[in-house]
């Protein structure tokens, strides 16, 4: 995670292997709308920087983080599909919604990854504020859509 110590938004490209041919399906939550938005850039400028192709990145919106497990289901499934990067922000509230939704995404995600056998990537911030949030997406604690971007390159690389 993207915090004052550790961040891979500064990570170099050298090293990587050749993606041009990979394709990627980004799931993109509607809630937090701002947050998620910075999100996306991050992770479709570093895939771009790093030698992915515009025509080989698949954008898909769900309305909220919950519903990212069954759309990272949706794309994984797809043969043509190598890796899925999952971008949500789940704000830190007064109820127990918070931890529902974000036990479940991080499990659904992982079983996805697990069942489908390629990178399904965890890139949803679960902070407590919206400061925390908009530091992490772009602000002074780098952006965690880079840091998913970098992660499924990474995977890929394996
Ligand atoms: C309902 C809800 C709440 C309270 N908060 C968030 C949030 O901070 N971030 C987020 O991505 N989604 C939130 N949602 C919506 C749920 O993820 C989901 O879309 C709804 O519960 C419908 O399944």
């Amino acid at each position: 995670m993207a915090t004052s110590l550790k961040s891979l938004s500064s990570h170099s490209s050298k090293n990587i292997q050749d993606i041009s041919k990979k394709k990627f399906g980004i799931i993109v939550s509607e809630w937090n709308e701002e947050v998620t938005e910075s999100l996306f850039a991050g992770a479709y400028e570093t895939l771009l920087q790093n030698g992915a192709k515009k025509e080989n990145i698949i954008r898909k919106n769900v309305p909220g983080s919950f519903e990212l497990t069954l759309a990272a289901q949706w794309l994984a499934q797809e043969n043509k599909i190598d890796a899925v990067l999952c971008l949500g922000c789940v704000i830190q509230g007064e109820t127990k919604h918070f931890d529902f939704i974000c036990n479940a995404v991080a499990n659904g995600i992982t079983n996805v990854g697990l069942k489908y056998n390629k990178p399904v990537i965890f890139g949803v911030l679960t902070p407590n504020t919206q400061q925390q949030a908009m530091d992490r997406a772009g602000g002074k604690h780098g952006n965690k859509g880079d840091e998913a971007a970098i992660t499924a390159v990474k995977m890929l690389g394996f």
